[in-house]
């Protein structure tokens, strides 16, 4: 009997699970525009690989023993960022509280963490704080003409390479956490700002899912910016894996990956599952990350902004400590499993985690920043387009670029595509996501990868992080 290298993976897959306890399986109605894209890119290589199977049925036997993914990584991961130093260091006083004027976030987020009024913040108080580092003034290179290969294509859009100055801003340390977003769900419930609801199951779900379970969907309230529009999805199961989509099996992506917020109707309130608030938020949408940062005054950062906090100052080729990327650098998938021929960087499954991590277990970048790769993918303010980079050029654009679709015109409609991922053709609809994630390989976290993704998506592995910035900042400067 003929067995495939990915029927052994599924089957050590399905080894692997019945040793953690399963949940059932899930994927929100809004991931489909990401998973057919990737289902397409790993369809192709589908075809290849069952080619090659009937050629060599005998498939590297010592890879089977290979585990998918470590599942004590988590514990035995040191934690870096640490809150407490961070108020440590912001208490100019040293008397163990933090005045609006010792903390560095906005009033609004400080007023919100102050529960109990008194006008500062007591270290129980600032346990979910946001904190920021400052971003100086400075240029860089933006983009790169070397094309990376990302879903075994070459990767096009990020060229060509220019140079961009960028005025200082100051950028969140960590991505933005389950407890922090909880802050702000449950303050902008009380002010009337959102509305949730029982999420109703798509036939997909329906189809999917072993046991259906109760989720609740936040969304815009009526009168606000973002009137019906979906922020979060507070789902209590993890994403069918995009790599087994297509499977009879339905694997999972671990179970662990859940949105891990939850909604309480008859308090009124949200919680986060305990251990879990220092996780990254996720299954947010751009509108989501928008109301947040407009709630708090504070902003998405730009493509350009966060590519230059990326950078390091050193234009680093990966947004981490050294530059470099591995499993002991960022929460990445450590090995490439749909595409080997193309995947360029270390192979070692035994680093692969498999779910996001507490914000802040792998170093930071000189800037102070953790997380930037891998981890959850991150939104930005830009719209995405492939020939961003060439129009900057073209007209003398080198200062706080900012793809806002105004000047110039959006693909013709004959070109607009609804696929995702790397080298596709993208409508207007698509924002620039950075820095990869948990479960993408090691080229999506090259500090120069663009990723687009429509604003209406998102799922186990998208997330954010924020910036403060200067009303005074002028955009697309000469
Ligand atoms: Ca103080
Ligand atoms: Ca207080
Ligand atoms: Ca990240």
């Amino acid at each position: 009997m003929k067995i495939s290298r990915k029927q052994l993976v599924v089957v050590l897959l399905v080894i692997s699970m019945a040793t953690l306890s399963i949940g059932c399986t899930d994927e929100d109605e809004a991931n489909t525009g990401t998973n057919v894209a990737v289902n397409e890119e790993v369809s192709e290589t589908d075809v290849n690989s069952k080619e090659e199977n009937e050629e060599r049925p005998e498939e590297r036997p010592e890879e089977s023993n290979k585990p998918r993914y470590r599942s004590n990584l988590a514990e035995i991961r040191e934690q870096v960022y640490d809150r407490e130093e961070q108020v440590d260091k912001l208490d100019e006083n040293g008397d163990g509280y933090l005045t609006i004027d010792e903390y560095n976030g906005t009033t609004k987020l400080f007023e919100d963490m102050d529960l109990d009024g008194d006008n500062k913040l007591s270290v129980e108080e600032t346990e979910y704080m946001i904190t920021f580092e400052d971003i100086p003034t400075g240029s860089f290179i933006m983009g790169t003409d070397d094309p990376v290969t990302a879903f075994g294509k070459s990767e096009v859009a990020s060229s060509p390479a220019h140079p961009i100055t960028l005025d200082g801003f100051q950028m969140a340390a960590t991505e933005l956490t389950t407890a922090q977003y909880c802050l702000y769900l449950n303050s902008a419930l009380e002010s009337d700002q959102i509305v949730v609801d029982l999420a109703p199951l798509t036939a997909i779900e329906k189809d999917r899912m072993i046991y259906p379970t109760l989720t609740y969907e936040v969304r815009g309230a009526a009168g606000t910016n973002y009137e019906d529009d979906l922020f979060m999805q507070l789902s209590r199961v993890s994403s069918i894996s995009h790599e087994y989509g297509e499977s009879p099996l339905l694997i999972p992506e671990h179970p662990l990956n859940q949105c891990w917020i939850f909604y309480v109707p008859d308090m009124e309130k949200f919680y986060v599952e305990p251990g879990f608030e220092n996780w990254p938020a996720a299954y947010l949408r751009f509108e989501g990350a928008m109301a947040f940062s407009e709630y708090y005054d504070l902003s998405l950062p730009t493509e350009a902004e966060w590519e230059y906090a990326a950078s390091g100052g050193q234009q680093f080729e990966f947004p981490t400590v050294d530059g470099s990327n591995d499993g002991d650098k960022s929460n990445y998938r450590c090995y490439n499993v749909e595409n080997e021929e193309d995947f360029e960087g270390a192979d070692e499954p035994e680093n692969f985690v498999g779910f996001r991590l507490d914000v802040g277990k792998y170093p930071a970048n000189p800037y102070g920043l953790y997380d930037l790769a891998g981890n959850v993918w991150e939104w930005t303010l830009d719209w995405y387009d492939k020939s961003f980079y060439q129009y900057c050029v073209n007209n003398d654009i080198t200062r706080n670029p900012l793809n806002n679709m105004e000047g110039y015109e959006h693909p013709p409609a004959d070109k607009v595509g609804v696929t995702g991922g790397p080298g596709q053709v993208f409508s207007h609809g698509a924002k620039v996501c950075k820095g990869g994630s948990y479960n993408y390989h090691e080229a999506m976290t090259y500090t120069t990868l663009r990723f687009p993704v429509y604003n209406y998506i998102a799922n186990d592995h998208f997330g954010a992080r924020f910036v403060i910035r200067s009303s005074d900042v002028e955009f697309n400067g000469k």
